[in-house]
């Protein structure tokens, strides 16, 4: 079975139930205004959601190379210590792997030079952190979409767990460690990238070398740094205290939108 036909079982499967919805929005189909809204009244949504729905696929503001920051500030892990990476980081990340598996026909393991050679893009955004500060900054990563037609998403798959390399906080059992997750429409957002590289030079460690998450409609905190593994799951109680992410476990929204 091709990738394409895999994807139309897969959103097909969905679209009866409540997430079909909000996942159809990747599929070709929603391109049209006519479509999304017959989806939106068949789901009997208010306006208000309709609208949320149909923004979500928008692209988040691109900026010029003169707007680039001179100083991006770094924030939250910015040299991790954990033994894993720490040996990573001693060889130049050359046996450096993303895994991508969980929900997936098909488990992927992928050097650096494998997702460079992935269909990529580059984007000059703004990076919102919650602290109450920006920075702009050009990143170009592989786009995460095109990998996840690669691995062939299984019909329970919702969400896409994002595990990190570093501990933010010091823990015995492990629940310091960074982690985050996103839904397929932000999965499948064409602004959503793996970076490996940052303002045209190699993704500097305090920015989350190897590679790191740019989900762009969404604020700071969603953007793992220090990817090592993509876990596509039908939901996250059973992951980290079960909020979806480092943060949210802390008490941040799970939706992180902007
Ligand atoms: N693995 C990991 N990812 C992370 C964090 C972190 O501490 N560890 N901090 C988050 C927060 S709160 C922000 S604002 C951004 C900071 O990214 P930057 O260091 O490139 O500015 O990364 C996010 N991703
Ligand atoms: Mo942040």
């Amino acid at each position: 079975m091709s990738d394409t036909t895999n994807r139309r079982g897969w959103l097909k499967g969905l679209a009866a139930g409540s997430a079909g919805l909000f996942l159809a929005a990747c599929d070709k189909l929603n391109e049209s205004p006519k479509v999304q809204k017959g989806l939106a009244s068949a789901q009997g949504l208010t306006m208000r959601a309709q609208r949320l729905f149909q923004n979500r696929t928008a692209l988040a503001q691109e900026f010029t190379p003169a707007d680039i920051a001179r100083d991006f500030r770094a924030n939250g892990s910015i040299s991790p210590a954990d033994p894993a990476y720490r040996q990573l980081l001693t060889t130049g990340f050359k046996d450096y792997r993303l895994v991508i598996d969980g929900l997936v026909e098909r488990p992927l393991s992928l050097s650096l030079a494998d997702l460079r050679a992935q269909p990529s893009r580059t984007q000059i955004t703004r990076h919102d952190c919650v602290e109450g500060w920006s920075s702009i900054g050009q990143w170009k990563g592989a786009r995460l979409g095109p990998l996840l037609d690669r691995v062939g998403l299984k019909r329970e798959a919702r969400y896409l767990v994002f595990h990190c390399f570093d501990s933010l906080e010091e823990t015995l059992d492990g629940s310091g460690q960074y982690y985050e997750s996103i839904d397929l429409v932000d999965g499948y957002h064409p602004q959503t990238i793996l970076a490996y590289e940052m303002n045209g030079q190699v993704l500097p460690v305090a920015h989350g070398a190897p590679l790191r998450l740019r989900v762009e409609r969404h604020l700071g905190y969603k953007h793992a740094k220090y990817v090592s593994r993509i876990e596509a799951v039908a939901d996250f109680a059973h992951i980290g205290q079960g909020k979806g992410g480092y943060w949210e476990d802390r008490g941040y929204e799970w939706y992180g939108g902007i």
